[in-house]
């Protein structure tokens, strides 16, 4: 029985996690281990023999499991010593840098001028990009035959239905819903087509934002004082307007609007082609029959209507040299518009 002992003790001793504490523990204890075995010596025993002998593997069976539970404790406490050096947290580690992404240039000039004019009371709507022929151009003054149209050259999907050469159609489709009952003050922004060769100024898809106010009383005094307000917001508070007489369809008097250059004060340098003067908008009173087709009774309605690029707005104010670079999501380009936590350079004058 010591030579068991003995043995047990010095496997104990090579034991060093707790599954081969559990092996040896079977090898003793076990149904089928060396003290169990003894237990089985027994009824070779005389009957005075037997109550010595089973105190003793009794005795035995008591230190071999009271060992094993004591080097159990022992690695228990070794692993928990271990988890805790290994484990430590280092609070002065610099912490994890993660990318943010950021807003698409055109997508903040969007949102400026949004919130321009949402601060007058307008409205923004939306609409369909795919658009019948009549809420593009005819409802628009602009008939069939008419020339101006060979300007405004789409992708068809069929005869009738094309993809949208301006937002005008989601303004025709307001006035039409309102009955000529309603007053009107609305901007729309969205992704507009042309049939157009791609070059530096020129993407057969780009955007358009395009305001109209239909009521009682509406003069060309309000769109002068309108955008003269909207030039100096985006622009900087010391931009000037002026209107030069223009043509579009939808709009009788039209006129091109010009700011005075954010970048030379007017005196002339390369952003204004030594002008002085950047064209920035297209702007007009709404032709009478654009009223009348909606079903507004053009004495007693008038309003106003305007449109811009955001692409170019973007450019300008920016410094974008060629309008692809805004459509090509090249990331050397994209990176540069990233903003700070508090929104960067946004909204500041230029
Ligand atoms: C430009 C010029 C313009 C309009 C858009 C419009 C819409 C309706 C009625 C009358 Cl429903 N007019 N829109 C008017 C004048 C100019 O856009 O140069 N855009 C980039």
């Amino acid at each position: 029985m010591s030579q068991i002992l003995e043995e047990f003790k010095a496997s104990l001793e090579t034991v060093e996690d707790s599954r081969s504490l559990q092996d040896l523990k079977v090898q003793y204890l076990g149904k089928k281990g060396k003290v169990t075995g003894l237990m089985k010596e027994m009824k070779n025993l005389s009957k005075e023999e037997r109550p010595e002998y089973g105190q003793k593997v009794n005795e035995l069976r008591e230190s071999i499991d009271s060992m094993i539970n004591e080097k159990s404790e022992a690695l228990e406490a070794a692993a928990l010593e271990e988890r805790l050096a290994n484990e430590t947290l280092d609070v002065t580690l610099p912490g994890r840098k993660f990318n943010i992404g950021s807003q698409h240039p055109i997508s903040r000039i969007i949102e400026d001028i949004e919130d321009f004019f949402l601060g007058l009371g307008y409205e923004i709507q939306e609409g369909y990009e795919v658009e019948t022929d009549y809420y593009n151009f005819e409802a628009l003054n602009l008939p069939k035959s008419h020339p101006a149209r060979d300007m405004q050259d789409s992708f068809y999907i069929s005869e009738e239905i094309l993809l949208r050469t301006h937002t005008s159609p989601v303004q025709a489709r307001v006035l039409e819903e309102r009955e000529g009952k309603e007053a009107v003050k609305i901007i729309c922004p969205g992704k507009v087509y042309r049939r157009d060769s791609d070059d530096a100024t020129h993407s057969h898809q780009f955007t358009q934002i395009e305001g109209l106010v239909i009521d009682k009383n509406i003069h060309m005094s309000d769109l002068k004082g309108t955008l003269e307000l909207f030039a100096k917001e985006i622009f900087g508070s010391e931009r000037e307007i002026r209107l030069r007489p223009s043509f579009f369809p939808f709009t009788e008097p039209s006129v091109e609007v010009d700011i005075s250059c954010f970048k030379c004060k007017g005196k002339g340098c390369n952003v204004c082609k030594n002008s002085g003067w950047i064209e920035i908008l297209g702007a007009g009173m709404v032709h009478p029959n654009v009223l009348e087709m909606a079903g507004y009774d053009s004495r007693e309605y008038s309003g106003f209507a305007f449109g811009m690029g955001p692409d170019r707005v973007a450019m300008l104010k920016y410094g974008i040299e060629d309008i692809r670079h805004l459509y090509t999501n090249d990331l050397r380009f994209i990176n540069q518009f990233k903003q700070t936590e508090d929104g960067g350079e946004r909204n500041e004058s230029l």
